[in-house]
């Protein structure tokens, strides 16, 4: 098909399917100009790393150079579909500008040096540290983008190698909340559901989730059941008017930051009117008795008056979810990146569980990923916990570590909870930590509250390291660069959302002196000569496959068990959902089919935390709580936004997405048709609220906050009134200036404004609930770049 289509219409054509049958094939291909299928020299496998789909594609190579991408029609996650980030992105290897030899700072400036150089200032200064500080001065912050083989390189070198407990990834902003959700209810991380659940099921209900602009292809899974026979229902809970609430049923649009009021409202109506499987809560969960009552108060009418939702609404939409036979819900930001994120999630958890909707044909949950290898991050511990879903708390766990890494049990931190990002920030503004080595993250345009966060990486006394494919705002800001290989360069595996493990394959050489992730954590390993307990090199892999059987290693008997995977394995064919052992060997489907055995006390990763104040269950508790592995039902109270609005800032803001872009931008900026479609940031409000304000569509706005301003171009769009949305894509370095300029001048990144806040479970910070005002630069009709607006409305959320 014309691939300029997929611009104005990122979903393509429709191929309907009826309930129970398989997905049809589409296969989407988009090639350089000029360049036809003959051409293409060689395909390389892999899969998108541009949202948490999975979706499987062959990378086309001609000359050492990528030139396209087609989707793979065996795989199960996306037969053969991509969306428009899959089939453009790719450009972003070829920039002009990736980094292709190492930086280092000398009198202020970061100039070209040798790997030899770089890494021998890491090294020496990761010595320095040690000897005068201990491992508690060293930090790593890594993201959700790198491959697994990575993250259980890092994961042992930071636990074991380093010492330290300050790890996390920049998983902590984007589904912390999923992991710690599914750890509350289910005892440990691991999604239930499977996309095969689309298929079956007669009820699609998504809180806080934009699929249609973030998972394109699985929204094109749902569009097609919608369009087929016998099409299920749909509710969308979403503050905005987005593509997925146009197409739904019911579409509730609650006040931002009150999710738990509606899940509670939608608890009591499907507990009052018995729409409740009585003999599932009995055989296998713990909890229902304290839900029922804590929720007993919390009629429509109630929540009505806080959600600013019309009761009979909340009502309708308790119908169809407690009527649905066969239900699949997913969750995402609208309620992770809130201040009762982890509360909310699980209350979606607990409508499963209260109508035995798990483990079977179209009764599915997922706890979205939002990132392509977060499930990697999480259970191989890059993100603190510690590897193979294991729990800190639990003794037996952090022996059979130590067995695994031959090394003292008490070289692994387990006294406290591994320290999560934000604080991490906070021991380096406090000088605690001496140096942060940053790998695959931006984090001087995705934190909140921009000018601390510069302000912290910008200090003398902090040694920043980056690894990074291009100069970027964080980049700017270190003491030495890494340039990274990245996806297409480097071999590899992830998982995505619904478990599916795929193998990503080196296309081409990396530009320059670029090297894998993995060499470089090798590398740094080899110079610091960490060693186990007889003396032998702690880390004792080469290469990716290598590190892939250490990690089946850790794996094994756990819940995400890799034994039955291989690089091999996943060579030809579709993607395959851990876990994968001998007894399972394609994989399994689904979670929770007969009981919750994660949730036993011997097995579970975590034993949960209060969810209002996140304080710790003890062992002794979570045992005399849930001594047979039940899952648990844990009710919560609404509470409401830390910051609500005020006569100064009468708005809640409210920061996202677009389908076009990816976070900040270092690859969809560099695609041309992704950059044109959506340039520059925008603000929307309704057209009453700007009405009531005086401003109207292409107005050059501020949007301030009590942390700072921002300016952006006014959208009108079907957002409810009192709240304004900005994407979070825009950074400085395709600015007139590539930086941020004075503090002082409004910028154009969303988290400028927000604010240092988060979940007290998960520690997620809080994306979607601060106040603000908004005040008028100029009028539409002064000069302005014309293109300020972005899509052309067909995709654009409220559109
Ligand atoms: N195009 C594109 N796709 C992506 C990404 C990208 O950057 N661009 N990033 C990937 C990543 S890492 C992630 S985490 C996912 C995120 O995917 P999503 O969670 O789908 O994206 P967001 O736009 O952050 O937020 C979803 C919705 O939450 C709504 N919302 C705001 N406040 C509330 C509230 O209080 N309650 C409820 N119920 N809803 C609320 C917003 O209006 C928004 O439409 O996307 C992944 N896919
Ligand atoms: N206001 C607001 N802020 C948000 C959000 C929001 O909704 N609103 N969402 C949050 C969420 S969910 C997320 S996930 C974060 C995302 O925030 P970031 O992680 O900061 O965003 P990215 O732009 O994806 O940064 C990834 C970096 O890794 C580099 N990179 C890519 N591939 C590789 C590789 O193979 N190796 C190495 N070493 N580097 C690589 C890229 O060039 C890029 O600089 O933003 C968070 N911030
Ligand atoms: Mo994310």
């Amino acid at each position: 098909m014309d691939s300029s289509d997929r611009i104005a219409n990122p979903w393509g054509p429709r191929t309907p399917y009826a309930p129970g049958s398989p997905w049809p094939v589409r296969t989407d291909m988009h090639l350089a100009e000029g360049i036809t299928e003959e051409d293409v020299e060689r395909w390389a496998q892999s899969a998108s790393v541009l949202h948490s789909n999975g979706d499987a594609m062959d990378i086309a190579v001609r000359g050492g150079r990528i030139v396209g991408v087609r989707g793979r029609a065996v795989d199960r996650v996306n037969r053969g579909r991509l969306g428009p980030k899959d089939l453009y992105g790719w450009q972003a290897n070829h920039a002009p500008d990736r980094l292709t030899r190492p930086l280092v700072r000398e009198n202020g400036r970061l100039v070209e040096t040798d790997w030899d150089t770089a890494m021998a200032r890491v090294v020496s200064r990761t010595r320095h540290l040690l000897d005068e500080r201990g491992p508690g001065a060293v930090g790593f912050y890594t993201s959700g983008q790198l491959f697994l083989e990575e993250y259980y390189t890092l994961a042992v070198l930071a636990h074991a190698g380093i010492g330290t407990s300050h790890l996390d990834g920049n998983t902590r902003l984007c589904t912390a909340t999923a992991a710690e959700a599914l750890k509350e209810s289910f005892g440990s991380d691991g999604q239930p559901g499977s996309y095969e659940d689309v298929d079956h099921a007669d009820t699609i209900a998504l809180f806080g989730h934009n699929v249609a602009e973030t998972q394109t292809v699985l929204w094109m899974r749902m569009l097609d059941r919608l369009e087929g026979a016998d099409p299920p229902r749909l509710v969308c809970v979403d503050p905005r008017s987005t593509p997925v609430a146009r197409r739904a049923d019911v579409h509730l649009a609650p006040r931002p930051g009150t999710n738990v009021a509606l899940l509670n409202a939608l608890l009591h109506e499907i507990i009052r009117t018995g729409r409740t499987d009585r003999a599932y809560i009995e055989a296998h969960t713990v909890g229902f008795d304290e839900l029922a009552s804590r929720v007993e108060r919390c009629t429509p009418a109630w929540a009505a008056g806080i959600c600013d939702v019309p009761a009979a609404q909340i009502e309708r939409a308790a119908e169809i979810l407690g009527d649905a036979r066969r239900l699949l819900s997913t969750v995402l930001q609208g309620v992770y990146q809130s201040h009762q994120a982890s509360a909310a999630a699980v209350q979606v958890n607990n409508l499963h569980l209260v109508r035995g909707m798990l483990g079977r044909p179209g009764c599915g949950l997922l706890q979205m990923n939002g990132q392509p290898t977060a499930q990697n991050t999480r259970e191989c511990g890059a993100d603190g916990d510690l590897p193979g879903f294991r729990n800190w708390q639990n003794d037996q766990h952090v022996a059979e570590l130590a067995r695994i890494w031959n090394v003292e049990p008490d070289r692994i931190p387990h006294h406290g909870p591994p320290t999560h990002a934000m604080q991490i920030f906070r021991y380096a503004e406090q000088g605690s930590l001496g140096m942060l080595w940053i790998t695959g993250t931006n984090p001087a345009v995705s934190l909140p509250e921009l000018a601390r966060i510069r302000s912290i990486l910008a200090q003398e006394r902090l040694f920043v390291v980056v690894q990074d494919l291009f100069l970027t705002e964080t980049a700017q800001l270190a003491d030495v660069v890494l340039p990274a290989a990245t996806w297409g360069e480097k071999t590899g595996t992830f998982t995505n959302t619904d478990r599916t493990v795929h193998l990503s394959e080196k296309a081409v050489e990396p530009p320059g002196e670029a090297r894998p992730d993995l060499d470089i954590f090798l590398d740094f390993a080899a110079r610091m000569d960490f060693r186990d307990k007889d003396g032998g090199p702690l880390i004792g892999w080469h290469d990716p496959e290598g590190a892939f059987a250490a990690w089946q290693r850790c794996s094994a008997g756990r819940p995400c068990d890799y034994t039955g995977l291989s690089h091999d394995r996943l060579r030809g064919g579709s993607g395959i959902q851990w876990p994968c052992t001998e007894e399972a060997p394609d994989g399994t489907a689904r979670l929770h089919s007969d009981g919750f055995a994660h949730a036993h006390p011997d097995v579970c990763e975590s034993y949960g935390k209060d969810l209002v104040t996140g304080a710790t269950v003890t062992p002794v508790e979570y045992r005399s709580l849930n001594p047979d592995g039940k899952a648990v039902i844990k009710a919560a109270e609404y509470l409401p936004p830390h910051e609500d609005t005020s006569p100064d800032h009468p708005l809640q803001l409210i920061t996202g997405r677009t389908v076009y872009h990816f976070h900040t931008r270092t690859k969809t900026g560099r695609v041309p048709e992704l950059n044109a479609a959506a340039p520059d940031v925008w603000a929307e409000i309704s057209p009453a609220e700007a009405a009531a304000q005086g401003l109207s569509d292409g107005d050059l706005v501020q949007v301030i906050t009590p942390r700072g301003a921002i300016r952006a171009r006014l959208r009108t769009t079907a957002v409810r009134d009192g709240v304004v949305f900005v994407p979070f894509h825009y950074g400085y370095w395709d600015t007139p200036a590539g930086f941020r300029p004075a503090d002082d001048v409004p910028g154009r990144a969303a988290n400028e404004t927000t604010v240092t806040d988060w979940d007290p479970v998960s520690k997620q910070p809080l994306y979607k609930t601060a106040a603000a005002r908004l005040t008028l630069v100029s009028r539409r009709d002064a000069p302005r770049s014309g293109t300020v607006d972005g899509s052309d409305g067909t995709a654009g959320s409220g559109a």
